[in-house]
Order: structure tokens, then C-alpha cells, then sequence
């Protein structure tokens, strides 16, 4: 309960809340594709804490939708600032939880693309493969959004009940295949086959794939053999901070 004082102090002290971007880049070329953004609170007393240890919390206090609403006004602003700075829009994912699937969010989103300028293209919302639970709580607050040009990705993917299927009728973009699906698939052929068919499930479906988590040279080898597009992982990139990823943006050109 200290704890969900602190936070709804945190979300008016600006500062408090802030973001870490972890990039995403292309599997064939290696070149930046995205990054996402990472919701972290820096605790006057305990530090700097990880979304495990305040999401569930913000979920559970009805507090969820103002952490996305300062994460998303967060992460637009650097991108405003890389786009001063390249010319370039950097496409940027933020997470949603299952708990904010309402009319809120929508308008929130509209909003916030209105006032920073940004092309909805440059967006795409993370929902994790649990969330997906119901198809009609999730179309009504995100078909609009999609239908806006916001692009929608599935995180997580494997890890929940849902279908391939049922992401495909949502009309979802991006697939992200859970890390537990990703490390070892060079050293384990039944490991490797089941990536194959989370990748070509994807593809079938219209979808493009992320794999999440990668590790090793080994396993980022066979991501491109099988044709998935995209990886993440500390391999890679660890999650950066803003400065940081101008630095990694001016290098890359
Ligand atoms: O780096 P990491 O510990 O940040 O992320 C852990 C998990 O927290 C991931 O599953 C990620 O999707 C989730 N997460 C990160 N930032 C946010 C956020 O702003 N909102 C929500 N709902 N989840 C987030
Ligand atoms: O569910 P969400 O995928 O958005 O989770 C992101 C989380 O995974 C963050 O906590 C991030 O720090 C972590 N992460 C990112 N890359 C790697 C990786 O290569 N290995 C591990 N173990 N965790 C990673
Ligand atoms: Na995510
Ligand atoms: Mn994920």
C-alpha cells in the first residue's frame, strides 16, 4: 500500500517515470528497425525499479492508464527529438496491459499522435498473448486504432491460450515470439522446428516476426535461416536510455 502512495505521487513528479528503449533490428542487415520503450521508476528510496515490480500494482489501483499515458508522452517526445536529429521517424512500441482495453486508451492514443505530430505508422502497441483473451474488448478499443495506422503487435506470442488464428482475425502486424521459443534453437532440432513454424505461421497469416530475447550468435544464425525478420535481444542491444540511442542512431549512419 506504501508502495501505490509512492506511485501516484510518482506519475505527477516528472522524472520519477521514465523510459529505456530497447532496439529491434533487422535479421538480414543487421540495420535499427524500431525500438521499444520500457517503463522504469526511479524510487526516491529503493532505486530504480523494473515493471515487475510496479505493474501488477498499477494494474490493481485502477493506475495502469495514467503509466501508459506518461510512457507514451515519454516515448513520442524522443522520437520527436531522433526525428530532429535524422530526419527519420524511428518506429516505437509501447506496452499495454489487458487492463486498459477500453475507450480511454483509444482516445488517449489519438490524442497523443495528434499533439506530438507523429505519423501513427511510427507507433505500434504491445499487448502480451494473454491479453488477447477477448476478441471483442480488444477490436473495440484497438480497431480503431489499427484503422488509424497504428501497427499491433503480439508479445509474448507462445507463452499464452490464443491462437495464431485468432490474431490473425484481429488483423494484427507484428508478431513476437517469446524468448522460451528463441534460446537454444541451434543446439535443439525440436526447439529449432517449433521457431520454423512460429515464423511461418506468421508469414502465412500476413504477419512479420520479432524474436524476442536473443542471446546467442548461434540461435540470431538460425533466425536467419528461417526468415524471421526481426530480433531483439541482449545480444544485440540491452534497453538504452534516450541519449544513449541518439548515439546508436548517429553511429549506425
Ligand atoms: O525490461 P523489462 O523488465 O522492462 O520488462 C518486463 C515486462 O514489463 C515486459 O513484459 C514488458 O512488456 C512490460 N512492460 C514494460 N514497460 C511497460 C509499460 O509501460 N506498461 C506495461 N503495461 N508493461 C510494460
Ligand atoms: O515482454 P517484454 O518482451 O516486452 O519483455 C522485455 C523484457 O525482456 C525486459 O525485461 C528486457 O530487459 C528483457 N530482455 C530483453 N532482451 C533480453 C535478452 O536477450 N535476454 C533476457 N533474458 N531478457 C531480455
Ligand atoms: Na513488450
Ligand atoms: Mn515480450
Amino acid at each position: 500500500l506504501r508502495r501505490d502512495a509512492d506511485f501516484r505521487r510518482a506519475l505527477h513528479h516528472p522524472g520519477e517515470l521514465f523510459c529505456v528503449y530497447q532496439p529491434v533490428y533487422r535479421v538480414d542487415d543487421g540495420s535499427l528497425s524500431s525500438v521499444e520503450a520500457l517503463a522504469r521508476w526511479r524510487h526516491p528510496r529503493d532505486g530504480i525499479l523494473l515493471p515487475a515490480a510496479f505493474v501488477p500494482m498499477a494494474e490493481a489501483t485502477g493506475m495502469v492508464a495514467a503509466l501508459f499515458a506518461a510512457v507514451l508522452e515519454q516515448a513520442l517526445h524522443e522520437q520527436r527529438t531522433w526525428y530532429n536529429r535524422t530526419g527519420g521517424w524511428i518506429p516505437i512500441a509501447v506496452n499495454l496491459s489487458p487492463r486498459q482495453l477500453d475507450a480511454t486508451t483509444t482516445e488517449a492514443v489519438l490524442t497523443a499522435l495528434r499533439r506530438a505530430g507523429t505519423p501513427a505508422a511510427a507507433l505500434t502497441l504491445e499487448l502480451t498473448e494473454t491479453g488477447l483473451a477477448e476478441p471483442e474488448t480488444v477490436e473495440a478499443a484497438l480497431g480503431p486504432l489499427r484503422r488509424a495506422g497504428v501497427k499491433l503487435a503480439v508479445d509474448d506470442f507462445g507463452t499464452g491460450y490464443s491462437s495464431m488464428a485468432r490474431v490473425a482475425d484481429h488483423g494484427w502486424d507484428i508478431v513476437k515470439i517469446d524468448r522460451t521459443f528463441v534460446s537454444g534453437i541451434a543446439a535443439d532440432p525440436a526447439r529449432r522446428s517449433l521457431a520454423d513454424a512460429m515464423v511461418g505461421m506468421a508469414h502465412a497469416l500476413g504477419m512479420v516476426s520479432v524474436a524476442e530475447g536473443v542471446e546467442d550468435p548461434a540461435d540470431m544464425a538460425v533466425l536467419r535461416e528461417l526468415g524471421c525478420e526481426y530480433a531483439q535481444g541482449f545480444l544485440l542491444a540491452h534497453p538504452l536510455d534516450a541519449t544513449e540511442i541518439l548515439d546508436h542512431i548517429a553511429a549506425a549512419e
